[in-house]
């Protein structure tokens, strides 16, 4: 009786260490996924910068957008009337000239920090107060 006991504790502090050593193995892995999964969902976050401008006779309804330096920089620009287009000669982006109504997305990796201008290309609109800033920080 007192073999079969022992027998007994043996198994029992066997398949409890079987299972002990599978628990802690498997969860790392695991783990480790959820970091680099964790880590790409932050970089995607961080990565692009979207805006929303429209251009209308004579202003720009956004006059400062501000990124860090390495972003993705995305300009939805919509031309609520006349006849414009947005343009940062420091990025060479530029949307077409664009007739009333139509929109157009650039985009652009802001790659060196500083604040450039960003402009109305058509006619005198620049002068004319078609002008903002990118704050590339
Ligand atoms: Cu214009």
């Amino acid at each position: 009786m007192k073999k079969f006991i022992i027998l007994v504790i043996v198994l029992v502090v066997l398949i409890g260490g079987y299972y002990w050593l599978n628990n802690n193995k498997a969860p790392k892995p695991i783990v480790q996924n959820e970091e680099i999964i964790n880590n790409e969902e932050q970089n995607v976050q961080t990565e692009i910068k979207e805006f929303e401008i429209s251009g209308s006779n004579f202003s720009l309804s956004t006059k400062e957008i501000t990124v860090n330096q390495g972003d993705t920089v995305r300009i939805n620009l919509t031309n609520s009337g006349g006849f414009h287009d947005l343009v940062i000669d420091e990025f060479n982006a530029r949307t077409k000239q664009l007739a009333d109504g139509a929109k157009e997305t650039i985009e652009f990796v802001a790659d060196k920090t500083g604040t450039f201008e960003y402009y109305c290309s058509v006619g005198k609109h620049r002068e004319m107060g078609m002008v903002g800033n990118l704050i590339v920080q």
